[in-house]
């Protein structure tokens, strides 16, 4: 079995002037694409005892690098694409928003914390809004193309919101600023998928 790339939901210019269309294109076609097919080449060359990606990810430290590297990139793109939107629309009544202001003390404060932990990262990976086992959420940096769902993470948990901080994410439009491409971030988040990332897990342990 061969895992496939997940369709966009939106054209490649739509996420303008916060994305440009250039990079959408290149990062999906290429960046994404590339993993994608690293991946499944890997995952050909070893005994494959998981049927998900999902599982793959949480039983990771069994897998070659080669399936860490280009699973994670495969799998992390996936969420990324998925929680961006063209209209993003104010998250104020979803409860995924009430638990971020409960645990932050305010939204902002959210955002502020999530950027400077974003601009922390040294080198390239993601930025990460997770819940964990014990249903507390919590921000997290992972390097290259880990992630939280990884057995090897040192936060483990479920990602709710996805965001790349590699260079190829935003160097077009915002050279080396990735301070200004986080904060146009918050334009074009899909608030309605990461609320529904985070029902899906408080109504799984119900
Ligand atoms: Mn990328």
């Amino acid at each position: 079995m061969q895992f496939e790339l997940p369709k966009l939901e939106y054209s490649f210019d739509s996420l303008e002037p916060y994305i440009d269309k250039e990079t959408m294109q290149i990062h999906y076609e290429k960046h994404h694409q590339g993993y994608l097919n690293k991946f499944n080449d890997a995952l050909s060359k070893v005994d494959k005892k998981h049927k998900t990606v999902k599982d793959i990810m949480k039983n990771i430290s069994i897998y070659p690098e080669s399936v860490r590297n280009n699973g994670g990139g495969f799998y992390n793109h996936s969420l990324y694409w998925e929680n961006l939107s063209p209209k993003s629309e104010s998250p104020e009544n979803l409860d995924i928003y009430k638990e971020i202001s409960k645990k932050y003390g305010s939204f902002d404060n959210f955002k502020k914390e999530f950027s400077s932990l974003a601009l922390s990262l040294f080198g390239s990976g993601w930025i990460w809004l997770s819940i964990d086992r014990n249903g507390e959420i919590f921000i997290s940096i992972t390097s290259n193309q880990d992630n939280p769902l990884m057995n090897i993470s040192k936060q483990q948990g479920i990602p709710l919101l996805a965001i790349d901080v590699w260079e190829h994410a935003y160097y077009l439009k915002h050279q080396n600023k990735r301070g200004d491409y986080i904060s146009s971030i918050w334009n074009i988040i899909n608030w309605d998928v990461v609320n529904k990332r985070y029902l899906d897990f408080i109504n799984s342990k119900k």
